[in-house]
């Protein structure tokens, strides 16, 4: 074989359009960040990695690039170890630096995946499903992200959604394009009476078909424990609705619906406690701060031990980190639940070339070529790091954005 080191990591931080979409921390910017990596192997062989954007993630990738040159891809655990220890002294939590190791070992695999002419899904095992099974992402928005600082407003074509009407609407425009057969709806922005309203008219609109709903801990454990009584038998899982590991196990035990985090279960370490207090019952996984897609793997197994069902978390991302939780999700035997994607808030500025990843049926098909199967549309990579470099944005701050509109607007977490 062709020589497997590494000669260069290229890193390329992007921006892309987002919707007005709200949360429990105010509502998303007009542009969102991500990281697009290529690792060069010396026989000319690139491996794609997306990460999350900002700042603080972009300088630990450059100071990773250092580290990874001259090493062998197939070197996984010791490339990791290698990252892990150039960051330990700037980055003290293991999460944060698991942010860097995931994206430069996706793209290690991806390379790996190329060198011997199969899909990553064969080097996690080899594919359980042939397609992974994703579930619509609802979110309350506003209908355009209002004119602001001389900038025109932008409008988009999914419209307002401000109440239970405008939640099912949006349900039915998610199922109408991509076929979803279950939905998640972002809460933690209107009063839980509210919220509880729109699950209901949900259920009503799509009867028998799966739901959640996740406030992003915007609730007390009271008011976590009122919303699942209310909802018995409505939602398949309640997500992070109140705070941290001992929050959530006052809720679990009175609530009649499994609980899911992506929030206070997100390094190793927290596993333990978790499952000593019956916090959770669902983990919903991340390939982005996990370790990559083999740790993921690993972890899947971990809670098969340990009887936690498993979901998958997603945040605003476009086709390379698809194509990467689509190999894994293919790998995994034990996911129970179809996985969060943001794709179709975001697929419009992808970076990949069209074609391969495409969500019919509520389902995206494995992508069966070399590697992760998708490939680098440079132009585009070239235009979104343009529209980076130009627009000035270096991190995220959905809450600082909401005061441009409504200037008494507070982070309150618990809220309600
Ligand atoms: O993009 O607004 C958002 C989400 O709230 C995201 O930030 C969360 O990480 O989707 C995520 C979640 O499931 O908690
Ligand atoms: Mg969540």
């Amino acid at each position: 074989m062709s020589s497997t080191r590494i000669r260069e990591l290229i890193v390329t931080p992007i921006a892309f359009g987002d919707p007005p979409l709200l949360n429990s921390n105010g509502v998303h910017e007009p542009l969102a960040l991500r990281i697009i990596l290529q690792l060069v192997l010396e026989d000319g062989t690139v491996g794609l990695g997306e990460s999350p954007g900002g700042t603080a993630r972009l300088e630990r990738l450059h100071a990773a690039a250092k580290v990874v040159a001259g090493m062998d891809v197939f070197d996984t655990t010791a490339l990791a170890a290698a990252i892990d220890a150039a960051l330990l002294e700037t980055v003290p939590s293991s999460h944060e630096r698991g942010w860097t190791t995931s994206a430069i070992e996706v793209a290690c695999l991806d390379a790996q995946g190329k060198l011997l002419d199969r899909p990553v899904s064969d080097l996690l095992g080899g594919r359980v499903r042939d397609a992974v099974p994703f579930a619509a992402y609802l979110f309350y928005k506003w209908a355009e992200h209002p004119a602001l600082d001389g900038r025109p407003a932008i409008t988009d074509d999914w419209g307002e959604a401000l109440d239970p009407a405008g939640i099912v609407e949006q349900a039915r425009l998610m199922q109408e394009r991509y076929g979803f057969r279950s939905f998640k709806l972002k809460g933690g922005v209107l009063p839980p009476d509210e919220e509880i309203a729109a699950i209901r008219a949900l259920a009503e609109a799509f009867p028998g078909q799966p739901l959640r709903l996740d406030p992003n801990t915007a609730w007390t454990v009271e008011t976590s424990k009122y919303v699942a009584r209310e909802l018995d038998g409505v939602l398949e899982y309640l997500e992070d609705p109140a705070k941290g590991i001992e929050g959530m196990a006052e809720v679990a035990k009175d609530s009649p619906m499994p609980l899911a985090t992506n929030m206070c279960v997100i390094a190793w370490e927290h596993l333990k406690p978790a499952v000593e207090q019956n916090a959770i019952q669902v983990l919903l996984t991340d390939h982005h701060y996990w370790g990559g897609l083999r740790r993921t793997r690993e972890l899947a197994a971990v809670c098969e031990a340990f009887g936690l069902a498993l979901s998958m978390h997603s945040n605003s991302h476009l086709g390379i980190s698809l194509a990467a939780m689509t190999h894994v999700g293919a790998a995994i035997p034990n996911l129970d639940h179809s996985c969060d994607t943001h794709y179709p808030w975001n697929s419009a500025d992808d970076v990949i070339v069209p074609g391969v990843l495409e969500l019919r049926d509520g389902e995206i098909k494995v992508p069966t070529g070399p590697g992760l199967g998708v490939e680098l549309d440079h132009d585009q990579l070239d235009r979104l790091h343009r529209r980076y470099v130009e627009s000035g944005m270096r991190s995220r701050d959905d809450t600082g954005y909401m005061r441009r509109f409504q200037p008494e607007y507070e982070r309150l977490l618990p809220r309600w």
